[in-house]
């Protein structure tokens, strides 16, 4: 077989940041990108999911992201594409199903041949990790040689997510040369039980979340990998960085400060990053810890000022863990679900237990089942629970 070469990218989250400047970036991001795919005449390319932030994403961006495919695809180069929690919908409402449609992108659902000769396999990443069980099916195993498995998951063994949420190297289908893994928000490289590489990018453009714009501001790499094959002997690949936003982080503690304090020190801050960033970049500012006096709102209101009065910059907030000085503890720690089901439970009207409770949202956390329409599957929730509040509190609740 000749020698194949492929890029291995994940984790776009198209649409995943609202603000101008980052808009502008991820199409140069995703431009730059293309065009290198296109000069280093690869195969084709691999999406290990979350390529859109959401199944829906805002169709300004689904529409610019599918002219990049698109250049792709003139250029003789094949996409291929699992889903990823993000991205994912289990009635298959999600516009990554368009872009299949109008022949963009192909979704691995099965084994795939591609043109090359290399046969790809995935599974699509689910909400909530729930597609970790299916990691141990035995057809999942490689059958032909040289082949890809694409996957939106967690390794255990990449320390980043609890034993639940993730799956072992040791439970990976045997017998792919290269693991295309996606999720992890970090660039990760590990090997299988059979020495084959098993490598997470981390996110192409950014990510979604504040933290991901924050660990981008520490360094953190964003990226792909150009991979290659030949013959059986194993992959080279080397990692392409994809960064260029300008811009910075502007980090206060609120922690027993007065919301004044925290206003000026956050003004202070700001204005000192920006003294030496040309108009147009971002600034993140995050401000966490409990306040002594004033309030959040207070602070929000200082925010506002600051975003006025430098118009010329992109502010990202992220404020999540300030909190007002009288604010209650959140329930946190072990069994806090059931404790707060038990809470819940003793101030129902009618007498309930909490196991019956849980019952109720194990039924109603039942996922669509593929090929049932909307209407079928609530239909069915309906009668489920129905049935439930029935053997429990009696017809007189329906009548
Ligand atoms: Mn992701």
């Amino acid at each position: 077989m000749k020698e194949v070469k492929f890029v291995h990218a994940s984790d776009i989250h198209v649409g995943g940041f609202a603000g101008r400047a980052l808009r502008v970036k991820e199409e140069e991001t995703l431009t730059t990108f293309v065009n290198r795919c296109i000069d280093e005449k690869v195969d084709f390319v691999v999406l290990a999911g979350d390529t859109f932030d959401s199944n829906i994403p805002p169709i300004r961006e689904a529409i610019m992201f599918s002219k990049q495919m698109r250049k792709l695809k003139e250029a003789g180069i094949r996409v291929y594409a699992v889903y990823g929690s993000h991205d994912y919908s289990p009635t298959r409402d999600s516009l990554i199903e368009l872009l299949e449609a109008d022949g963009v992108l192909t979704v691995i659902n099965n084994e795939v041949q591609d043109p090359s000769g290399v046969w790809l396999n995935g599974v699509h990443g689910l909400v909530g990790a729930k597609e970790v069980y299916r990691f141990g099916e035995p057809e999942l195993a490689a059958k032909h040689k040289p082949s890809i498995f694409v996957f939106h998951t967690a390794v255990y063994e990449a320390n980043m997510t609890p034993k639940e949420l993730s799956v072992p190297i040791t439970n990976l289908p045997p017998g792919y040369t290269y693991y295309a893994a996606g999720h992890l928000h970090k660039r990760i490289e590990l090997r299988s039980m059979e020495g084959s590489p098993i490598n997470y990018p981390g996110p192409l453009f950014l990510g979604w979340s504040k933290a991901d714009l924050e660990n981008y501001f520490r360094g953190s790499d964003t990226g792909f990998y150009i991979v290659e094959l030949e013959g059986d002997g194993n992959p080279r690949f080397e990692y392409v960085s994809l960064r260029g936003i300008r811009g910075g982080l502007v980090e206060v503690s609120a922690e027993g400060r007065s919301a004044a304090e925290v206003s000026g020190d956050v003004e202070r801050k700001t204005s000192e990053l920006i003294g030496s960033l040309p108009s147009g970049s971002v600034v993140l500012i995050k401000i966490s810890g409990r306040l002594s006096t004033g309030t959040r709102a207070e602070v929000s209101i200082g925010l506002e000022k600051l975003r006025r009065k430098h118009a010329e910059y992109e502010f990202e907030i992220n404020d999540r863990q300030l909190s007002d000085p009288e604010e209650v503890e959140v329930e946190r720690g072990e069994q806090f679900e059931e404790r707060a089901i038990t809470k819940l439970a003793a101030e129902f009207p009618v007498k309930v237990e909490p196991s019956f409770i849980q019952q109720l949202i194990h039924t109603l956390g039942e996922e669509q089942p593929e090929g049932m329409t909307k209407a079928d599957y609530e239909e069915a929730l309906r009668s489920k629970c129905a049935q439930l509040l029935r053997h429990k509190l009696g017809n007189r609740v329906f009548e």
